[in-house]
């Protein structure tokens, strides 16, 4: 299992937390003079008061693209710098000072002080580095931080550039061919925070339900970072904060506490009591008995078990109902944005959805944590979509950014399932051996959740299959192809999900099918892009899975997409992809309240 993780900043006894979010000065670098931040040493300077450049304010978390009135900076391609001021209190110099970012989309530099202090590549991933020795205690410090949005063919995802003549001379333009629209800047929180210099480095768990389905089984590994060896004690508390279990002061950083009479982590509407979380109190002690650190784990006693033919959690077959969602909304574009993370919560469990993947990349951790309070369950994908060069320096890239995810979300019990990709071009024999690759690597760092991949290319050209233990298909019958064509959904959907199975004997989901919808758009019989058509294209969908779901290996149904969102610019999409159940404001189209009504009724024959 992938050791040494990264654990979310937590207050407690022994750690303090200081937020960076705010406002933060912001300077763009054109393309022209894209070194320019570097040559004329920024992260050295008050990017406030550049000379010939013009700074602004610029929110974090936040995308940049949307915030302004200049279409320049909507669509940016390059670098753009970020710095702002803080206090480090006198009182953190006995400590370990870190910062950390929850993600920076695409890459990012970091100084602190003028300092060079650490890089990232890949978006939608958390970093952080100790910055103690770069710090003035109890003085004003300054962090300045360079982005840049370039992909490009050996990025995660894949992008390319070129150079186009405009009226103004020359600019650079980003092509890319996922439907998402490339949101840049600081995307989540930006946390300082110290801890003791001997620290809890990292915890693992994995939990096991007995086959009484009585007594919990909760295996730890704790990692720690100290000059000496120390000992570890952990506790496990209930959600009342009672003690159920501990390690008896035994010291050890790995072994399994058992928990009688558990109350197991269940999804949504599977249970009366979903999303059930117990503490593990995780405490580092000197043999004479002082506290060095402290952290609380948040955990779901649960099983994931699979198959050729099912899914289970547990021990009980599951069917996932739900969606493909993303990180956007209006102004913020892919900024962390609690109130749409609650009201997108809040209207899963109104519609009665159980399961969502992550489409296209990793979820905010905060996204997370309510997925596992909930009990809504969780395909996680990494960042690669649409994958079409296949590389060596992209295949190390593939595997770093599902290592970094699996540190990050591996305790996670509403994770039921990683997916590798979302739709590469998967015909290729060099693609069969790159997703190969990929499949073992993460098999390798955890080999206790099932491997997807959402496929789109046909059943009998692709080469990816023989390397999942499920099958995830996208298709858009009567949309992309067929349009109009209602009465061939049925056919289609049945055959195909049925070939899939013969080929790959493996269980089955169907990841995206949906079409786009103009909200109070209405054409009667049912027309393309009306909320009629939405409607049907569902229902004929439901009838074609009511079908399917007499085989036990069909597991699941995800609409794409949960609300509307947006993309590239291009004639396909009237301000951006319209296949949501709801507006990208969260408001209902009317196929949400057809969904809502089967949902609820697969529910219940749950
Ligand atoms: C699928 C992609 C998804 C798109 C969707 C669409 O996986 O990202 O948004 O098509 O075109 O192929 O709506």
């Amino acid at each position: 299992f992938a050791k040494c993780g990264i654990l979310y900043p937590q207050e407690s006894e022994t750690r303090e937390v200081k937020s960076l979010d705010g406002l933060w000065n912001f300077a763009v670098s054109s393309y022209y003079n894209k070194l320019i931040g570097f040559s004329e040493h920024w992260y050295k300077k008050d990017i406030s008061k550049l000379e010939h450049i013009e700074s602004m304010l610029m929110p974090v978390p936040s995308s940049y693209n949307d915030i302004t009135q200049n279409a320049d900076i909507r669509d940016h391609v390059g670098l753009v710098w970020y710095q702002r001021a803080f206090f480090v209190p006198k009182s953190w110099m006995y400590q370990g000072v870190w910062l950390r970012f929850g993600s920076v989309s695409y890459a990012a530099q970091v100084w602190i002080n003028g300092n060079y202090t650490m890089n990232h590549e890949i978006g939608h991933l958390p970093f952080e580095k100790e910055i103690s020795r770069f710090i003035k205690f109890g003085e004003e410090n300054y962090v300045t931080v360079a982005c840049d949005n370039t992909l490009l063919p050996d990025t995660i995802p894949q992008g390319s550039l070129r150079e186009v003549q405009t009226e103004n001379g020359k600019k650079l333009m980003q092509s890319y061919s996922f439907d998402f629209f490339n949101y840049a800047g600081i995307h989540r929180p930006v946390t300082l925070y110290a801890k003791p210099h001997s620290f809890i480095s990292d915890i693992t768990v994995i939990t096991d339900v007995d086959d009484d389905e009585e007594t919990g089984i909760v295996n730890y590994n704790i990692s720690y970072a100290s000059n000496i060896d120390l000992l570890v004690n952990v506790t496990l508390l209930d959600a009342s904060g009672n003690t159920v279990a501990s390690d008896d002061g035994l010291g050890y950083n790995e072994g399994a506490l058992y928990v009688r009479f558990a109350k197991l982590w269940w999804p949504y509407l599977m249970h009366p009591e979903p999303g059930y979380l117990y503490t593990l109190l995780v405490q580092l002690l000197t043999p004479q008995g002082e506290l060095k650190d402290v952290y609380r784990q948040k955990i779901g006693i649960r099983k994931i078990t699979w198959t050729n033919t099912s899914l289970l959690m547990n021990g009980k077959p599951l069917y996932l109902q739900g969606f493909g969602k993303h990180e956007d909304a209006d102004i913020r574009g892919k900024g962390l944005d609690l109130p749409t993370i609650m009201k997108d919560y809040n209207l899963i469990k109104w519609i009665g959805g159980n399961a969502f993947r992550t489409s296209h990349y990793p979820y905010a951790e905060e996204i997370m944590d309510l997925a596992d309070k909930f009990g809504i369950m969780v395909i996680d994908e990494c960042p690669s979509v649409d994958t079409e060069l296949f590389s060596l320096s992209l295949l190390e890239k593939h595997k770093k950014s599902l290592t970094e995810l699996i540190k990050r979300d591996k305790n996670r019990p509403s994770v039921i399932a990683w997916s590798i990709a979302n739709e590469p071009r998967t015909q290729s024999e060099q693609a069969g051996i790159y997703f190969g690759e990929v499949a073992n690597h993460t098999r390798n760092l955890d080999s206790t959740r099932p491997i997807t991949l959402a496929v789109a290319r046909g059943v009998y050209e692709d080469k990816s299959g023989e390397h999942l233990d499920f099958i995830s298909f996208n298709r858009y019958n009567a949309w992309y192809s067929n349009g109009g064509q209602l009465d061939m959904i049925q056919n289609y959907v049945i055959s195909e999900a049925s070939a899939w199975h013969e080929k790959y004997n493996k269980p089955v989901l169907m990841s995206e099918y949906g079409g786009d919808t103009m909200p109070g758009l209405h054409i009667h019989p049912a027309y393309i892009w009306s909320e009629e058509y939405q409607v049907q294209l569902l229902s004929k969908h439901f009838q074609a899975f009511d079908h399917l779901r007499r085989q036990e290996w069909f597991i699941g149904e995800f609409i794409w997409n949960f609300a509307d969102f947006k993309t590239a610019q291009t004639y396909t999409r009237v301000g951006g992809n319209r296949k949501g159940l709801f507006t990208r404001t969260r408001q209902p189209k009317t196929a949400a309240f057809h969904v809502r009504k089967r949902y609820m009724h697969l529910a219940n024959q749950m």
